[in-house]
């Protein structure tokens, strides 16, 4: 159903127009106002949304990164000073983490884009929460009480109930549950710790270390429950090396990169077929067919210009493997960034016309790259108030037939802040444009896209066109003099 069609007009066209550009991205998740660093560690099944945490003058500060508005704060209930978000759901709307991380009376959290922040309290007789996890569908959310000492699972219906522990086993702890809460993953016993995996029905399973008398955690558990990833280590001392299990492979040592003492396995896809984390500093990420491999290196290799970046943890990958999240550092300042678009295909724009407006300067060519050279855009005569005075229509071909997603991003400035930018997709099924996004313009570049991962195939024409309109309209004071929209650059991703 899906095919890749080889166009050889688009294969002509992307490798003189848009020869190293690169198709996963590599993007930097920002910094709030006087921030001092970032740290990510959610990702959503489209790479729409990011969460994690942004450190403000010593304080944490929760975010929650979207796309069309990039950094939103989440702030902190009354009574609490900082918080920091673990764990997104896989359509963004629901995320998990915890209000004063770093004290003693840590309060694990949901936040809702309709209900805020809630507190969701904490196990009889404890005292503190800590939330890790999330499932796939964001009802079930997993973490560790302090009190008792016991991994909890919070949904709405249940409230916070404890895992419990093994038999005869004094502690556990709830790390990451799969795509429907049915399983959960941590750590169980007091010393030495060891991996485990809970099901209502089993309880925890006690998963075993590599070598007798070692210690094990789990941090990850795949989409569909089957594969569980952590750590397996000498206790107190000892180096420690990344494991992956399943039922019927028990625990295998995923090792380290090259020379590397300390690695932790975080994240694995829905199927558990790639598997991401740390080694001594260093995001890998691993496949049966490459092994474990540096990710800073990977991602060179599929073209993505890193330049700038040291990726030191991956902490998050999407249900299909095409989008990550982590921390590092972007000259050498700590960030936490996004890499999405990995398997997808590109669509630079093949032509573009004004609906409204004219070209001050530049032509097409100044929207293929990311370069700093634009096409300068100028409002023209509208027929009523409301109508925007700069619409751009812009142009290209899919190279994938029926795209499992489609990605839109537009990079682009304006001499003024009072503008509204506007993105819309045309509707090939209602033959309407359809608005997607509207937000302030900037005055410095920054880059706005749209996510499509449901009945992508309305924006896609009967002859595989993709259309879309950007549009520049002032908000507030009306502005006396002419003003101009600056386009950088203009382009499209397509996912089988
Ligand atoms: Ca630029
Ligand atoms: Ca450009």
């Amino acid at each position: 159903m899906k095919n890749t069609v080889a166009l050889g007009a688009i294969a002509l066209f992307c490798s003189i127009a848009v020869s190293g550009w690169a198709q996963p991205t590599i993007t930097d998740l920002g910094v709030f106002a006087g921030g001092e660093g970032a740290a990510g560690y959610g990702v959503d099944a489209d790479g729409a949304v990011a969460v994690g945490f942004s450190q403000v003058a010593g304080t944490a500060h929760a975010f929650r990164w979207t796309v069309q508005f990039g950094l939103m704060d989440l702030g902190a209930l009354p009574g609490f000073t900082s918080a920091g978000a673990r764990a997104v759901s896989d359509d963004g709307s629901v995320v998990a983490g915890m209000l004063d991380p770093f004290s003693g009376s840590a309060r694990a959290f949901r936040w809702t884009q309709a209900g805020g922040m809630e507190n969701l309290g904490v196990l009889p007789g404890g005292n503190l929460t800590r939330a890790f996890g999330i499932s796939g569908d964001g009802a079930t959310i997993v973490g560790y009480g302090y009190g008792p000492g016991r991994g909890f699972r919070w949904t709405q219906a249940e409230g916070l109930q404890s895992t419990g522990t093994l038999p005869g086993g004094s502690y556990s702890e709830a790390n990451d549950t799969n795509y429907d809460g049915s399983v959960i993953v941590g750590l169980c016993n007091s010393f030495p710790g060891h991996a485990a995996r809970w099901t209502l029905t089993t309880g925890w399973q006690d998963l075993g270390t590599l070598v007798s008398g070692n210690v094990s955690e789990a941090n990850a558990v795949s989409g569909d429950g089957q594969v569980v990833v952590g750590y397996n280590n000498v206790p107190m001392t000892g180096p420690s090396v990344a494991f992956r299990w399943t039922q019927s492979g028990g625990m295998q040592n995923l090792g380290g990169l090259p020379g590397a003492t300390d690695t932790q396995a975080r994240a694995a896809n829905y199927d558990g077929s790639i598997v991401v984390g740390a080694s001594s500093s260093m995001a890998f990420r691993w496949t049966s067919a490459e092994g474990m491999v540096n990710l800073n290196t990977w991602l060179q290799a599929q073209g993505v210009n890193t330049t700038g970046w040291v990726l030191t943890s991956a902490e998050d990958i999407s249900p299909d493997g095409s989008c990550l999240v982590g921390s590092g550092t972007y000259n050498g300042q700590s960030r936490a960034w996004l890499v999405s678009g990995i398997g997808s295909v590109p669509a630079a724009p093949t032509s573009f016309s004004m609906f409204r407006g004219s070209v001050f300067s530049g032509n097409l060519a100044s929207l293929i790259q990311s370069d700093d050279s634009r096409l300068i855009l100028r409002p023209g005569v509208t027929l009523g108030s409301q109508e925007a005075p700069i619409q751009m229509i812009v142009n290209s071909l899919s190279p994938v037939a029926s795209p499992s997603k489609l990605e839109f991003f537009l990079e682009a400035q304006a001499s003024s802040s009072n503008l509204t930018q506007s993105i819309a997709l045309w509707n090939y099924d209602s033959q309407t444009y359809e608005n997607l996004t509207s937000r302030p313009t900037t005055t410095a570049d920054s880059t706005a896209g749209v996510v499509i991962s449901s009945d992508v195939d309305r924006f896609i024409g009967p002859n595989l066109e993709l259309k879309a309109r950007v549009s520049y309209k002032a908000f507030g004071p009306t502005l006396l003099f002419p003003w101009q929209a600056r386009l950088d650059q203009v382009k499209w991703r397509l996912t089988d």
